[in-house]
């Protein structure tokens, strides 16, 4: 089976709404919330437990206010901290809650600083706070997202704290979703990416160390805006959260379009039976997501000798993977895609090919796979690619086929 380059896809057009007025509506709001709640508090005179409580509310509230307040002049612009660390009276500057949820995603650190940040690991194993894990959904995109409804659905009314959502698409791209969508101030600081070079791989790293700053974040999936959701959110948190392995293509590929990549100014550090290819739409635990993260010394060797006609979204992470977390993975991805027509990039499916028959055979093609030791039929979660097309008719599906 010949694989190509990775997606180099398109977005379709997009769906735009005022950030900024929804954000400021909804600081307003959360302002007379306060105010009333503290009107009543104060009125009952309650004890000094509820008072703190209370307190502690009302700071995070007046906190999200300033931090609104610093954000928004500028949506691409870095929040000014300046203003936040002024209040430090009525911001617990060093609380937990701050470090172990980051209260919004922008920031104006270098990737440098990101990865390093990022790269940090407790050592004291049990949690000081009840850490529920999270499956952080990272949506690697150029422009818009055309399958968005069918991932809001998906999203509908699950449980906001089993999962974060993580968007990069193109500097001075705005995502226009209204504040009620979970997809809103999702999107993180980002650079250009030039599909096929190392600014893809850089990217997927941003995505990773970027939704490793929140704790609670346990597994990572890579999708883009052409993945849809096979299954619904309760099976696809319970398959990653108890899987005891992550999910990457890595595969030795013994043709040009594989090991004829391989770069022999790689070795000794990397060897031609450690090279490995696969798709890029991974899924890694926190444990690998952080050494994505922190290795410079392969990434480098990488950024310097896998060029054109070697992508190093195809090959750095399968590699590293193989060279030392190699148990750890389960060496299948758990996204589909369609690679039976042949030629460098996969089958792109329109609206005309959505049938029921289809996705279910997706869902189960009737073919076992491995999972934690045993076999099932259930192998897939995601699948790729959809054409914007594909929506409307997606959308029909979803009660009757995907369960969501
Ligand atoms: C941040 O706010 C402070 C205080 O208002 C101001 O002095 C500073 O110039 C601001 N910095 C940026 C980057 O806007
Ligand atoms: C995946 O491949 C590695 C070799 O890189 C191997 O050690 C490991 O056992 C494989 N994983 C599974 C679940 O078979
Ligand atoms: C989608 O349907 C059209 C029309 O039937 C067909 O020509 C095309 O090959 C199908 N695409 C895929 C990826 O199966
Ligand atoms: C089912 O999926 C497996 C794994 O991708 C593949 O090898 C097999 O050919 C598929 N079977 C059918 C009937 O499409
Ligand atoms: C949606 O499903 C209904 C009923 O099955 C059907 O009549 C309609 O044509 C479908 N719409 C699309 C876009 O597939
Ligand atoms: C955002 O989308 C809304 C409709 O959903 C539209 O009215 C508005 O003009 C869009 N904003 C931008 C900046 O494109
Ligand atoms: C509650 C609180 O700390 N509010 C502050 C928000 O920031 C402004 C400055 O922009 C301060 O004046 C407020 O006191």
């Amino acid at each position: 089976m010949v694989r190509g380059r990775g997606e180099k896809e398109e977005g379709g057009g997009g769906v735009l709404v005022e950030k900024h007025l929804g954000l400021l509506k909804l600081v307003k709001i959360l302002s007379v919330v306060v105010v009333f709640v503290a009107g009543v508090v104060i009125g009952l005179g309650t004890t000094s437990h509820i008072n703190l409580h209370f307190m502690r509310q009302a700071d995070l509230y007046f906190y999200a206010d300033n931090v609104s307040a610093a954000v928004a002049p500028s949506v691409a612009g870095p929040v000014n901290c300046t203003l936040i660390e002024a209040n430090c009276e009525s911001v617990d500057c060093l609380g937990m809650d701050r470090f172990v949820k980051p209260p919004g995603l922008k920031h104006s650190l270098s990737d440098r600083e990101l990865f390093w940040r990022a790269s940090m690991e407790p050592r004291v194993k049990r949690y000081p706070f009840a850490r529920v894990p999270k499956v952080a959904f990272m949506f690697l995109t150029r422009g818009p997202l055309p399958l968005l409804p069918l991932w809001e659905r998906f999203f509908e009314g699950q449980d906001r704290n089993l999962y974060t959502i993580y968007v990069h698409a193109n500097p001075g791209f705005d995502l226009n979703v209204s504040s009620s969508s979970v997809f809103y101030g999702r999107q993180i600081p980002s650079q250009n990416v030039e599909w096929g070079t190392a600014t893809l791989t850089d990217a997927e790293k941003r995505l990773l160390a970027n939704a490793l700053l929140d704790f609670s974040n346990e597994r990572f999936v890579l999708l883009s805006e052409s993945c849809i959701p096979v299954h619904n959110f309760p099976t696809v948190y319970k398959y990653l959260i108890h899987s005891k392995h992550s999910f990457a293509d890595a595969y030795d590929e013994p043709t040009r379009y594989g090991r004829g990549r391989y770069n022999r100014k790689m070795f000794p550090d990397i060897h031609l039976r450690q090279w490995r290819k696969g798709s890029q739409w991974f899924e890694l635990n926190r444990y690998l997501a952080i050494s994505v993260i922190s290795d410079t010394k392969y990434y480098e060797i990488f950024k310097k000798y896998c060029k054109p006609a070697c992508y190093p979204d195809e090959h750095y992470i399968p590699t590293l993977l193989n060279m030392f977390y190699g148990s750890q993975n389960a060496n299948r991805s758990v996204t589909w895609v369609d690679w039976s027509l042949g030629g460098p990039h996969p089958a792109t499916y329109e609206n005309v090919n959505i049938t029921e028959g289809f996705i279910r055979h997706i869902r189960n093609n009737k073919t076992l796979c491995s999972y934690n030791s045993e076999k099932t039929s259930l192998c897939y979660l995601f699948a790729r690619k959809f054409a914007p097309s594909a929506l409307e008719p997606l959308l029909n599906l979803t009660s009757i086929v995907m369960r969501f």
